[in-house]
């Protein structure tokens, strides 16, 4: 008897952590449908597996109001042993020194610096296959337009990347354009950041293409900690892309829903995956701590990341907006697109020679995904090896109990708004021809337009088969609670999320549960399940919870969006205005 209702507890649980945490099990859900024509990609060529070492990205320290010049260019660069090279665009202070990913750029807390942000790309065309039918930045003398958001970061919106700001090699701007010199006060606890292209209708191209870096800010009072620091500290930028065997981009170039968009595909995923743009790299480390600062850079895939060896975990201390309460071991850390984990493996203690693998267990679409998609190439990430370190040289870090700050506490003064994520399907391969927010596309009149100093409670309501991870500019929030509901009675209309659970009028099926593991603490970017309601908590004042130190009412206007970048260019985006 006692064991059958431990039994239930046990089922009961693993039900609840299911649907939170989502297991690593290959679930085929008629739901998610066939795959699309447009992911019938030919398999990239065959490459063996952590042959070439890990690349740390290039550092750049900068200095409060010395402008520096980052241009993108174009490039060729190895990324396997086995593979030509291949094409990108890509950021860096010059030609020679552009790499993808770009450099990390290191500021210091609360110093201003200046970034000029060219455009060097020569191309007539792009690399990739445009849309014609999705719209989007249109220089009429050809060129490839960019525009760089810096992913985190607090700023006015003339610096903040707009999509309509984007600007070519040839002088051409678009209609939000101003300055591509940009002012970043680095006003903001210290964290993780990364920068990417934001050009209207063409991010999804432009983020494959390779135009993506990092960006670190530091305190004094990190210097000063324990934390594992210098060759200790390790950025990691995934990203998944297929190729030909010239090791030129496989991108699709048929769309799913062709009658309306003969190019955009609903999800671009690619069957390699790579780190710091090499494929399937190695590491060694010596038996120490490292710390990792890991960004997902990919348009669409998802990652639920585990080390192939049973005594290993992950010690996350930080998420998007900088270091967490308290660190919290993980067997396991899902990361959507745009995210940022910052976390400690401790390799101590491990015996030279000692091999283990970075794994990959989330199915695409997330979560309840097709096999095909994620084929055992993309189930490996990278591996580490365990090297003898020189006999002097030892490990002196620590992992103080005690981080970063508590979540902020919020009146119960607060505004609220509803959002459904949704996809429109009228096409007759029954494949979605664009996502939208509110049924609005990003071209409807501004509906966010809130008032600098206040709160508000933002719900997802999720009524597509896949997990969207929504990016809100300007500000980090907070998700309070993620509760299910049944998408079928509410598209139905035999129910309403007005009324709370348990009443029987009620779409909701089970009480608000609190964020899953891998949604604590300060975020800029969070997931949205498939049938749950996801509530942010959103403060639109300085993460310090102090007004702006700059006018956020000026300039084109922020926006937030879905960071699955073929969602985001069609149209899963919308503008965010601040008000006084
Ligand atoms: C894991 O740790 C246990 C206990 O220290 C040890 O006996 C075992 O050999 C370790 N496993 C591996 C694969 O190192
Ligand atoms: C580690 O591997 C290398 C190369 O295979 C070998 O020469 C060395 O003896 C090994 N070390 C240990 C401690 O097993
Ligand atoms: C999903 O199920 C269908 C029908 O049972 C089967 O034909 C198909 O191969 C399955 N797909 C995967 C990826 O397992
Ligand atoms: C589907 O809707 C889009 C947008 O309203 C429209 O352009 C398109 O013609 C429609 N397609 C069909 C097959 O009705
Ligand atoms: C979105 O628009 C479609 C087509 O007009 C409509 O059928 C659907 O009910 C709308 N959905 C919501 C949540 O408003
Ligand atoms: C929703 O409506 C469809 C068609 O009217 C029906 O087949 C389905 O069972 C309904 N689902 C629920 C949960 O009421
Ligand atoms: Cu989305």
């Amino acid at each position: 008897m006692a064991m059958t209702i431990q039994l239930l507890i046990v089922v009961a649980y693993a039900a609840v952590i299911h649907l939170l945490v989502v297991q690593a099990v290959e679930v085929n859900i008629s739901s998610v449908g066939p795959i699309q024509v447009c992911q019938m990609l030919s398999p990239s060529p065959r490459l063996e597996m952590f042959v070439d070492s890990l690349p740390r990205t290039p550092l750049i320290h900068l200095l409060p109001k010395t402008p520096i010049e980052i241009g993108a260019y174009k490039i060729t660069q190895k990324l396997h042993r086995d593979l030509p090279p291949t094409t990108l665009y890509a950021y860096g202070t010059s030609l020679e020194a552009a790499t993808y990913p770009g450099p990390t750029l290191v500021a210091n807390a609360d110093e201003e610096v200046i970034v000029r942000w060219t455009n060097h790309i020569p191309d007539l065309s792009h690399i990739l296959p445009v849309d014609p039918t999705i719209e989007r930045a249109n220089p009429r003398l050809g060129g490839v337009p960019i525009v760089t958001h810096l992913h985190g970061m607090e700023d006015e919106s003339f610096y903040d990347g707009n999509p309509d700001a984007w600007y070519t090699q040839f002088g051409e701007k678009g209609p939000a354009y101003v300055t591509e010199e940009y002012h970043y006060p680095n006003a903001i606890e210290p964290a993780f950041l990364w920068y990417h292209d934001h050009t209207f209708g063409l991010t999804r191209l432009n983020m494959v293409a390779g135009l993506v870096g990092t960006y670190v800010v530091k305190s004094a009072a990190e210097n000063l900690s324990p934390l594992p620091k210098g060759l200790y500290e390790i950025v990691l930028v995934l990203q998944d892309k297929q190729f030909f065997s010239d090791g030129s981009i496989n991108f699709p170039n048929i769309g799913n829903a062709a009658d309306v968009h003969p190019i955009w595909c609903v999800e671009y995923v690619g069957d390699t995956i790579l780190v710091n743009g090499k494929a399937w790299p190695f590491m060694d480390v010596f038996p120490f701590k490292y710390r990792f600062r890991l960004v997902n850079a990919a348009n669409n895939r998802f990652f639920l990341l585990s080390l192939n060896h049973p005594n290993m975990s992950f010690i996350k201390i930080g998420t998007d907006g900088g270091l967490l309460p308290r660190p919290v071991v993980q067997q396991q850390i899902r990361i959507a697109p745009a995210e940022r984990v910052d976390f400690i493996i401790d390799f101590s203690g491990l015996p030279p020679n000692t091999t283990m693998v970075l794994r990959n267990s989330a199915p695409t679409p997330f979560p309840n995904g097709v096999a095909r998609l994620t084929p055992e190439s993309a189930r490996a990430v990278m591996q580490f090896r365990v090297v003898s370190p020189p006999q002097a040289v030892k490990d002196n870090s620590l992992i103080p109990p005690i981080l970063g700050s508590e979540a902020p506490f919020i009146s119960e003064d607060f505004a609220s708004r509803r959002f459904h994520l949704l996809e429109a399907t009228n096409t007759s391969s029954n494949e979605p021809y664009a996502l939208l927010l509110n049924n609005r596309t990003y071209r409807d009149p501004p509906t966010e337009i809130v008032r600098a100093g206040s709160t508000e409670i933002w719900d997802m309501i999720n009524l597509t088969p896949v997990a969207h991870s929504m990016h809100i500019h300007l500000i980090k929030f907070h998700v309070s609670d993620q509760q299910p509901f049944s998408i079928s009675r509410f598209t139905n209309r035999t129910c309403s999320l007005a009324f709370p659970y348990p009443d029987p009028r009620s779409c909701f099926t089970g009480p608000r549960r609190p964020p899953d593991v891998d949604q604590i603490g300060w975020k800029d970017t969070a997931v949205t399940f498939p049938g749950f309601v996801t509530r942010f908590l959103i403060r639109f004042t300085t993460q310090k919870g102090l007004p702006f130190p700059f006018n956020p009412t000026i300039g084109p206007g922020y926006v937030w969006h879905c960071h699955l970048v073929d969602h985001e260019d069609n149209s899963m985006m919308r503008p965010l205005l601040v008000r006084f």
